[in-house]
């Protein structure tokens, strides 16, 4: 089964594409939680984190790579940002197709809020 990603990635649905190459496509979230909020996606399906093989380590790294181009490009790097893999229940994943989002613009403060005691 294509995921919206997937969709997304051969321009079937729209989204606001930022980057794309022939391994990466990274788009802007369309629910975004800071004034840059972009998803970079691998071309290729590959449902968690935990699905990531030895043999895309490089197109990981690329990943990477690529948020760290697109931050400078939103003028964020300097300032800093966070970049996120959520991962299954607890991480909160919600499509299951890899992502990085990368998002900044704004102090994101602490990385984690506590539970309540
Ligand atoms: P996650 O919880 O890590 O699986 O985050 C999924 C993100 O994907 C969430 O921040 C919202 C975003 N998202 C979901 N559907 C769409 C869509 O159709 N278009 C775009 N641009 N973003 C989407």
């Amino acid at each position: 089964m294509p995921t919206i990603f997937a969709k997304i990635i051969r321009g079937e649905i729209p989204a606001d594409i930022v980057y794309q190459d022939e391994r990466v496509t990274a788009f802007r979230d369309i629910d975004p939680v800071a004034p840059t909020h972009i998803l970079i996606v691998p071309n290729k399906l590959i449902a968690t984190v935990n699905d990531v093989t030895e043999d895309d380590k490089l197109l990981v790294g690329h990943m990477v790579f690529v948020a760290a181009q697109l931050a400078r490009q939103e003028g964020i790097a300097e300032d800093g940002y966070r970049l996120i893999f959520n991962c299954n229940q607890h991480g909160n994943q919600v499509v299951f197709h890899l992502h990085l989002h990368l998002v900044g613009g704004r102090p994101l403060g602490p990385m984690i809020l506590k539970p309540r005691e």
